[in-house]
C-alpha cells in the first residue's frame, strides 16, 4: 500500500502549468469582475446579470444559490453564456491539484434557464488539449442532436485555442436539475463540470394563462405540499417564526431558499494519470480509488493525517465547508453527484429529506433519512427538520459517505464519510461562526434504505407504462485480455468503445455505419411504421437488458432520452444475468423516469425507454475510468431521419 501511495505523489507535479495558471487567473479575474455572464433576450428585454459583479473568485458561493423568481414568470428568450475553459492550481480540500476551470471557476458557473428558452454557450477552449461539453439529461427533442457534446458521436473535439458554440432550445416540458461536464476522456475527474438548472414554465410570460404561484411554492409546484412533513412533525411556523403544535395561529407558507450541492469524489492525481495507471499492468484491473471528496469544490482534508501517510504531500489545512440554510424558509437542496468513481449516500443529522425530484423528473414526494446518489444522478430534496431547533445559528452535520461497492482496495488517504456544516442563518453571507456541530448521525436500518425503483412521478398522467415493442440485451464488463497486452478495457458485448475523434458518427452517411465494428457497438432502432406522422411522435418503446458480469455496479447513462428503470437483480454468487426462462415480474405502473441508473454487480437491470428522437445516442457507464476505457455503446435511433443540417454541423465541428 505504501508503495502505491508513494507512486501517487511522484507523479504529482503541481507547478507544471504555472504560466497557464497565472494567465488564466488574470483573464478570469477580469472576466469575472466584468460579469462574464451575458443574458439577453430575443425580445427587447434585457435581463440583469445574475452573478455578483464584485469580489474575488474565492467569494463565489453565490453561484450555488438559485433565483427561480427571475425565471418562472418571464417569457422564453435566448440565454447566452460565454465559457472560457482554462486550468489553474487550486487546493479544493487543501491538497494542490491542477484543476480545470470555466471562467476561472471550479466548479464551473451554474447555468440557469427556463423551459422553452434557447440556450447558447460560446466555448473558448483555453486548455492544452481537445474538449467537448455534454449537457447531461437534456433531451434535444427538437432534433438538436449535434449539440449533445459527445465526442466521436456528435462532434469532433474543440481544439486547443478553438471556439465552439452550443445552441439548443430546451423543450417546454423539460425542467429540473441537470448538469454539464466534459465528455473528453478524464477531464471530468479534473473538475470540468457545473450545474444546469432548468426552471419550469410556470406561466407563459406576459399573457399568463396559469395562476402565479405564491412565493412559498417549490419550483414547478402549483399547490403548497406541506402535508407529508407536517404529518410527521405537526408543527407549523407562525409569522413570528416560533413553532406551534396547535392549529390556532395563522400559518405562513415559507418562501424558498433553493441551492445547488455538487458532491463528488476526488483524486489528487490528474485524470490522465489515473487512467494511465488503470491501463497499466500495475493496476491489475483494479479501478483507482479516490483520495478525497468535495462539496461544491471544497473540503477539509486532515493534513496532519495526510502528512503522516505521505511525506511529500503539499497540504494546507482548510476549514470545514458550510452551507447556509434559512430558518424561516423551505430549504431546497439540489444534489448532483459530479464524481468519477463512487456512489455517495447523503444525509443530514436531525433532518428528514423530502425527495421531490430525481434526474429532472418531479416525484411523488417521499420522505427518507438518507439518499443514495449514483454518479451522474440528481436528487432534489427539501430539508425537514425533526425538531423546532432550526433557529438562527443552529448547526448540523450533513454527511455523505462513499459507497464501498466500487472500492477494489483500501486507500488510507480517503475518509469514507465526509461532512459539511449546515448552518441556519437568515443572513445569506453569514457563515460567521466557526463552531462545529455536535449532532449525531441517523441510525438507519437496512429496511429504511431508499429503493430507487420505487420512486413514482408526481403527475398521475405520467404513470402509464407503455408495453415494450422490442428488447435489446447487452453484457457489460471490464476485461484483461491477452490481445490488449494484459491491460484492462471496458466492454459492452465484445466491443470496447474507441471514439473516432476526427470522424464522429453523426458526420458519416447513415448508410456507411459499420454494425460489426470492434470499437463501436451500434444498435439500430427502427421506428418501423410507414406512418411518419405517428412515429415521429411515438417512436419505439424498447426494453434494454443490461447484464453486468462484474463485481462492480455500473451507473449507466443514456443520452438524449430518459428511461423507466423497471427491475434490477443482484446475485449472491455467479453472474446473475437475465434468464429468458424465468423473466421477472415487471411493474405495470411507470416509475419515475431517470437518465442515469445503477446496474448492480453480478446482476442485471431492465430499463424501458421510448426512443423518440432520431439520432445517435450514447449509452455508457458513467464511471470516468470505465467510460474512458470503452464501456459504452451507441443507439442509432432512426438515423436515416436525422436532419441533414445536423450532419452538417457535426462535419463543421471537424473543420479547423
Ligand atoms: C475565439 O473567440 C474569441 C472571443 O470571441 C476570439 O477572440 C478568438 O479570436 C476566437 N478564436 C478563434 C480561433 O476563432
Ligand atoms: C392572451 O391570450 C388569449 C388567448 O390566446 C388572447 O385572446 C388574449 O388576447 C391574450 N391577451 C393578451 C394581453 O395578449
Ligand atoms: C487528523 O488526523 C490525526 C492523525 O491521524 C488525528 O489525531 C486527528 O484527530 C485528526 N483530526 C481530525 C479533526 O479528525
Ligand atoms: C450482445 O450479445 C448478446 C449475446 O451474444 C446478443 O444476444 C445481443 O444481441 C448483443 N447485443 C447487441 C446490441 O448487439
Ligand atoms: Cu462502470
Amino acid at each position: 500500500m505504501a508503495i502505491t501511495v508513494a507512486n501517487y505523489f511522484r507523479l504529482f507535479k503541481p507547478f507544471r502549468i504555472i504560466l497557464f495558471t497565472v494567465f488564466f487567473a488574470c483573464v478570469s479575474y477580469l472576466l469575472y469582475t466584468s460579469a462574464s455572464l451575458n443574458l439577453y433576450s430575443n425580445t427587447r428585454h434585457v435581463l440583469k446579470v445574475l452573478y455578483p459583479t464584485k469580489g474575488s473568485v474565492e467569494q463565489t458561493d453565490a453561484r450555488f444559490i438559485l433565483s427561480p423568481e427571475d425565471y418562472l414568470h418571464r417569457e422564453s428568450r435566448i440565454v447566452v453564456y460565454n465559457f472560457e475553459l482554462g486550468s489553474k492550481t487550486l487546493e479544493p480540500d487543501g491538497v494542490k491539484k491542477d484543476v480545470l476551470t470555466v471562467n476561472g471557476l471550479f466548479p464551473g458557473p451554474t447555468i440557469q434557464v427556463r423551459a422553452g428558452d434557447e440556450l447558447v454557450v460560446n466555448v473558448f477552449n483555453g486548455l492544452d488539449q481537445g474538449t467537448a461539453l455534454h449537457w447531461h439529461g437534456i433531451r434535444h427533442s427538437k432534433g438538436t442532436i449535434s449539440q449533445d457534446g459527445a465526442i466521436g458521436v456528435t462532434q469532433c473535439p474543440i481544439p486547443p485555442g478553438g471556439n465552439h458554440t452550443y445552441r439548443f432550445r430546451i423543450s417546454s416540458d423539460q425542467a429540473g436539475t441537470f448538469w454539464y461536464h466534459s465528455h473528453f476522456p478524464t477531464q471530468r475527474a479534473d473538475g470540468l463540470f457545473g450545474a444546469l438548472i432548468i426552471h419550469p414554465m410556470v406561466s407563459r410570460g406576459v399573457n399568463e394563462t396559469e395562476p402565479r404561484p405564491s412565493k412559498g411554492q417549490l419550483p414547478g409546484e402549483l399547490k403548497p405540499r406541506l402535508q407529508p412533513a407536517s404529518r410527521i412533525y405537526p408543527r407549523e411556523l407562525t409569522e413570528s417564526g416560533e413553532s406551534h403544535s396547535t392549529g390556532t395561529s395563522r400559518r405562513v407558507v415559507d418562501p424558498i431558499k433553493d441551492q445547488v450541492i455538487l458532491l463528488g469524489d476526488w483524486y489528487y492525481r490528474s485524470g490522465s494519470q489515473i487512467l494511465d495507471w488503470y491501463q497499466s499492468l500495475r493496476s491489475a484491473g483494479k479501478e483507482p480509488v479516490p483520495d478525497s471528496t468535495h462539496v461544491n469544490g471544497e473540503q477539509a482534508a486532515n493534513c496532519t493525517k495526510l502528512e503522516g501517510l505521505v511525506k511529500s504531500i503539499d497540504c494546507t489545512q482548510k476549514k470545514v465547508p458550510r452551507i447556509v440554510v434559512h430558518p424561516q424558509k423551505r430549504n431546497v437542496l439540489r444534489l448532483i453527484n459530479v464524481g468519477s468513481q463512487n456512489t455517495l449516500h447523503f444525509s443530514v443529522d436531525s433532518h428528514l429529506l423530502r425527495l421531490i425530484e430525481a434526474d429532472g423528473t418531479r416525484l411523488e414526494p417521499i420522505i427518507v433519512k438518507e439518499v443514495p446518489l449514483a454518479l451522474g444522478q440528481r436528487y432534489v430534496l427539501e430539508l425537514v427538520p425533526d425538531t423546532s431547533q432550526k433557529g438562527e445559528g443552529s448547526i448540523f452535520w450533513a454527511r455523505y459517505r462513499i459507497d464501498q461497492d466500487n472500492m477494489p482496495y483500501p486507500n488510507p488517504l480517503l475518509e469514507l464519510e465526509s461532512k459539511f456544516v449546515v448552518e441556519y442563518s437568515s443572513h445569506s453571507d453569514s457563515a460567521q461562526t466557526q463552531r462545529l456541530p455536535q449532532t449525531q448521525p441517523w441510525d438507519i436500518p437496512e429496511s429504511e434504505y431508499l429503493d430507487p425503483l420505487s420512486l413514482l412521478p408526481l403527475q398521475e398522467n405520467q404513470r402509464f407504462l407503455p408495453p415494450a415493442e422490442d428488447t435489446i440485451v447487452v453484457y457489460v464488463t471490464s476485461m484483461i485480455r491477452s490481445s490488449t497486452g494484459g491491460k484492462p478495457f471496458g466492454y459492452v458485448n465484445q466491443t470496447s468503445w474507441k471514439p473516432d475523434l476526427q470522424n464522429p458518427i453523426l458526420s458519416r452517411p447513415s448508410s456507411s455505419l459499420d454494425f460489426d465494428s470492434p470499437t463501436e457497438l451500434i444498435a439500430p432502432i427502427r421506428f418501423g411504421s410507414t406512418n411518419a406522422q405517428e412515429t415521429s411522435t411515438n417512436g419505439k418503446v424498447v426494453d434494454i437488458i443490461v447484464n453486468n458480469l462484474e463485481e462492480d455496479p455500473h451507473p449507466f447513462h443514456l443520452h438524449g432520452h430518459h428511461f423507466w428503470p423497471l427491475y434490477t437483480h443482484q446475485a449472491r454468487l455467479g453472474k446473475g444475468s437475465y434468464r429468458w426462462d424465468r423473466p421477472p415480474n415487471l411493474p405495470t405502473t411507470a416509475p419515475a423516469l431517470r437518465d442515469t441508473f445503477l446496474v448492480p454487480q453480478r446482476g442485471h437491470a431492465v430499463f424501458r425507454v421510448r426512443f423518440d428522437t432520431p439520432g445517435y445516442w450514447l449509452f455508457h457507464c458513467h464511471m470516468e475510468i470505465h467510460l474512458s476505457s470503452g464501456m459504452a455503446m451507441i443507439f442509432d435511433v432512426a438515423g436515416d431521419r436525422v436532419p441533414g443540417g445536423e450532419r452538417r454541423k457535426a462535419l463543421d465541428s471537424c473543420k479547423v
